[in-house]
């Protein structure tokens, strides 16, 4: 009976589209993950729009409350600014399934213009589908304007993971949400600790803009200042814009979210920070200890702290234990660095049952979020018993540590800020940066900009131009002249592999956490040095022996912090197939090219690319024209700019001669 049911189940896959449901949590995929259950397919329309906050779906929001719960009303802080959405939600849809269920995400990119997207399942390996992580020119073409794409792959590894648009600026202006993937208790080595697991507990935390996220990128770029302001969002709500209440003449707040629990149970709190800035956020609850039990997906031996920081990308999962009298409490959130400087922080309320249910009116203050006492996972701090970095967490070996003695490829990668004239930023004529008041120094990886190929390197490596890869020739002299291109780095299949990245620390108030795509890594160690530090003194510690590695239980990560002035060892086994993004997920840096791509295996090695699977870049396909359309289409600056639009004429005209016959 039970099993006809599950079969039902799994063969009605069921579709959720932007008019049906303002929520996902009650969709079928979201049930109780038992032991031997029969995975399901878990099927969702994404529906991308340009969109506002306080649109007309608020009504009065928010001189009436009620309005701003309104099905497609995005209140977020009360600032009415252009956003993009998914389903007109703001995040989009929380995605809760079971481990082994599969999922398939309909997208429909109906964004105005010709704005193209792609969405990636961040901490998902995708082990076997490469081709549905996402990431524009690296394993798909993007999805153009008025086209849809689905995405499907299996949820084969647990725990709390997100999904983001991983093109342009759209994860900024609000294309995320949360992808939660539960395991069955038995397996989770801290079930015993609590009794619930929510779907309405997934925290997605970020920081966010007063205007569109381009107008900040391009003042930062070509200004050099910044008139938007950055505030704070709690699963896209909180306080700041002021309102005057036309019956009352009251200052009213867009409300906060409201966090339930009932006295003397414990709760699995899920927090997702989805920041796009550098914005490490500190999290807290005021009066409450939390215990630390997860990060990216994987569980660790339970600490107990006052306060940690989540780096944007990372993921940490607590537990809370409703001990204390009823009433309301703020979990608190806290920016820094970028989100220092506006003094950006939210709230949302952790209301007991039976708690007065009336809203706290006015925002609260940046200091009073200050949280001492133990903290996990410190922006640049060395470790000490109060400040415990994550290489110190012991993991709980659920998960095959796979990690050899010595490994079988070992890189260094320094990131950093370096003082190198962009010429895609600076014009070396007009405007070099040697005449510019208000430089941008580009963040790199080991002094090389990662370039985004012209067709997708999974599905069309042989499309791309050979000149525009990194080769020692043309990365032979990074510190004095701006290099791009296109960076991978090579390992073979099943290689141990040991990335130590350095953040040499030029500018002191920065941070770099890095993602890695299709796998997780163990973090083997980790040390902030002094202010800063070098490539060479780093190299130098490691030829001594002087770093020491934990290769027994160190924690299982996707996304890890780089201490300004010191580095962080990664190590993990290449057992996937693919070309994988290694980025800054600080959005402008990663934008501008902070980042590699690890190719796992040769092309043969790969899976094949699902039948029809689209392409794209192919006004190349004129066979000898190739390499001159190139040429003209990424207009090189080494030719005066009157040299290139004369060969182009050329070309075209001997092109089109060509084609007409
Ligand atoms: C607020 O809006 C709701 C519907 O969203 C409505 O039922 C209620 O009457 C409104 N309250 C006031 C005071 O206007
Ligand atoms: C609200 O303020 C305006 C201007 O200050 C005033 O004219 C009006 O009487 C006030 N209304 C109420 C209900 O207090
Ligand atoms: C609830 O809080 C409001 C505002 O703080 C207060 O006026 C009211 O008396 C409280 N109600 C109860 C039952 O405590
Ligand atoms: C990790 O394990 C080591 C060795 O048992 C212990 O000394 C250390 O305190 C543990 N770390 C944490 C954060 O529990
Ligand atoms: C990058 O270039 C700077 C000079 O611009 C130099 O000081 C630094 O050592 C270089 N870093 C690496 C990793 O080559
Ligand atoms: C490196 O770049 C600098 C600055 O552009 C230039 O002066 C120097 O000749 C270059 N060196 C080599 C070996 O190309
Ligand atoms: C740390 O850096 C400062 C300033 O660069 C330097 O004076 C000091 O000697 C360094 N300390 C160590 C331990 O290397
Ligand atoms: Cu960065």
């Amino acid at each position: 009976m039970a099993s006809t049911l599950h079969l039902l189940l799994t063969v009605a896959t069921i579709v959720w589209g932007q008019h049906e449901l303002p929520t996902y949590e009650t969709h079928p995929c979201m049930r109780e993950c038992v032991d031997g259950g029969t995975p399901m397919t878990c099927e969702y329309t994404f529906t991308l729009e340009y969109y506002i906050v306080l649109s007309k779906a608020c009504f009065a929001c928010p001189s009436n409350i009620t309005d701003c719960y309104r099905p497609h009303c995005v209140a977020a802080d009360g600032v009415r600014r252009p956003i993009i959405t998914v389903n007109r939600m703001l995040p989009g849809p929380a995605l809760h399934v079971c481990q082994h269920d599969t999922v398939v995400v309909n997208v429909d990119n109906r964004m105005e213009g010709s704005e193209s997207t792609a969405i990636h399942f961040h901490g998902v390996f995708q082990k076997g589908s490469p081709h549905h992580d996402g990431v524009p020119m690296i394993t798909q073409c993007p999805i153009e304007s008025s086209s849809t794409f689905q995405y499907k792959f299996k949820a084969d590894n647990r725990g709390s993971m997100y999904w983001h648009a991983h093109a342009g600026l759209q994860r900024a202006d609000g294309v995320f949400g949360a992808l939660i993937i539960r395991e069955p208790a038995k397996g989770d080595p801290s079930s015993h600790l609590y009794q619930h697991d929510l779907p309405e507990h997934a925290l997605v935390v970020h920081d966010w803009l007063t205007d569109m996220t381009m107008t900040r990128y391009t003042e930062l770029a070509h200004v050099g200042v910044l008139t938007s302001k950055v505030t704070m969002l709690i699963n896209g709500r909180g306080a700041y814009q002021d309102f005057i209440h036309p019956d009352t003449n009251q200052t009213v707040y867009t409300p906060y979210s409201v966090f339930r629990v009932r006295k003397d149970a414990k709760y699995r709190f899920r927090v997702i920070s989805s920041s796009i800035l550098k914005c490490p956020i500190q999290i807290s609850v005021d009066d409450h200890d939390v215990t630390m039990i997860a990060s990216d997906g994987v569980p660790f031996e339970p600490v107990v702290v006052s306060s940690f920081v989540v780096f944007p990308g990372e993921r940490y999962d607590f537990i809370l234990d409703a001990d204390k009298a009823v009433g309301n409490y703020w979990i608190r959130a806290r920016g820094m660095l970028d989100c220092a400087g506006d003094k950006a922080k939210q709230v949302a309320i952790l209301r007991y049952d039976n708690a007065n249910e009336t809203e706290p009116s006015a925002p609260t203050d940046y200091e009073s979020a200050v949280r001492g006492g133990k903290l996990l996972n410190p922006l640049n701090e060395k470790g000490s018993p109060d400040q415990m970095p994550v290489s110190w967490l012991n993991a709980t070996l659920a998960d095959p540590l796979n990690l050899k003695e010595k490994p079988d490829k070992k890189f260094y990668l320094a990131v950093d800020f370096n003082k190198i004239d962009n010429y895609r930023i600076h014009h070396e004529l007009y405007y070099p940066i040697s005449a510019t008041e208000k430089d941008l120094p580009m963040p790199q990886a080991n002094n090389i900009s990662n370039k985004e190929p012209p067709a997708p390197l999974l599905t069309q490596y042989n499309d791309v131009p050979k000149e525009l890869f990194c080769t020692p020739e043309n990365t032979r002299n990074c510190s004095n002249r701006f290099c791009e291109c296109i960076n991978v780095m090579e390992v073979a299949l099943d290689d141990t592999v040991e990335i130590i990245l350095i953040d040499e620390g030029s500018f002191s108030s920065t941070n770099h956490p890095f993602h890695l795509h299709g796998y997780n890594f163990r973090v083997v160690a980790m040390d902030k040095i002094n202010i800063s530090t070098t490539l060479q003194e780093v190299m130098q510690l490691d030829t001594d022996g002087l770093i020491s590695r934990n290769l027994e239980t160190p924690v299982a990560k996707d996304t890890v912090t780089i201490p300004n002035g010191g580095y962080t060892v990664i190590r993990f086994k290449a057992d996937n197939p693919g070309f994988w993004l290694f980025h800054c997920h600080v959005t402008f840096h990663s934008l501008l090219g902070m980042g590699v791509v690890i190719q796992t295996g040769d092309l043969a090695d790969m899976p094949p690319a699902p039948k029809h699977f689209p392409r794209c870049g192919n006004w190349r396909y004129t066979g000898e024209t190739n390499g001159d359309m190139m040429f003209c289409s990424s207009g090189h600056r080494l030719v005066s700019s009157w040299t290139v639009i004369i060969l182009c004429i050329l070309i075209w005209m001997k092109w089109s001669i060509h084609n007409s016959q």
